[in-house]
């Protein structure tokens, strides 16, 4: 099922549950060449999302603020986005122009993400397309200003988002994780991947 608003395109259960079991193999892989870390904001405040990162760049951030940089912090470089994902991309988004970053989030229990716009890639013309595994998330989208009105949906194992034109800038974030209800993870817990291009 395809809805579309404003840009924010859901395709809930775009992914059945082979291919939702193979990504998550696929994504452990990375996470074997690239463990996860809970990166810190800026104001030094650690993430409760852990995360990592495959492609030639991967988001970071310090006390030095938010960031792409070319290495995982051990100092390797981040592992190649798998086919698996990059398929996905090329369906969806672009044949022609595969995407320089795949974000890992790891949402445990309580772990949420704050409301947000993604600014720190040089092009915005590109989409951004979100892979959603494992528990549920209560996913929530504003407009383009902060302090604006605010649509909650929950994202589910399979479910698949391309945020393009208007939604690319819109503030957004993950306020809950329905903790246990997916049986992909066998310990629990959400996995995000969004594929970007940063330059
Ligand atoms: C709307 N991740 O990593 S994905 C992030 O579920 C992030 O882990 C959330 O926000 C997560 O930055 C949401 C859906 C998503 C991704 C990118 C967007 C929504 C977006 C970019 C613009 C607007
Ligand atoms: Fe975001």
């Amino acid at each position: 099922m395809l809805i579309n608003h404003q840009g924010f395109e859901i395709h809930k259960a775009y992914l059945d549950e082979a291919a939702q079991a193979g990504l998550v193999e696929d994504i452990r892989k990375v996470s074997e060449q690239a463990p996860l870390f809970s990166p810190e904001t800026r104001w030094g405040k650690k993430m409760s999302v852990r995360m990592t990162s495959a492609g030639r760049y991967g988001w970071f951030s310090d006390r030095s603020g938010y960031r792409y940089i070319e290495r995982h912090p051990s100092g390797s470089h981040w592992p190649p986005i798998p086919e698996s994902v990059l398929a996905i991309w090329r369906t969806l988004c672009s044949p022609q122009r595969d995407p320089d970053c795949c974000l890992v989030n790891f949402y445990g229990e309580t772990a949420k993400m704050g409301l947000h716009q993604d600014k720190d890639e040089k092009e915005f013309s590109w989409p951004v397309l979100s892979i959603s595994l494992g528990d549920p998330g209560r996913f929530r989208m504003g407009g383009q200003e902060r302090g604006g009105k605010t649509h909650a949906v929950v994202l589910e194992s399979g479910d698949v988002v391309v945020m393009g034109g208007e939604a690319r800038l819109a503030y957004h974030g993950i306020d809950r994780i329905y903790f246990g209800r997916s049986t992909l993870l066998p310990k629990g817990g959400r996995i995000n991947l969004t594929l970007r291009v940063v330059d």
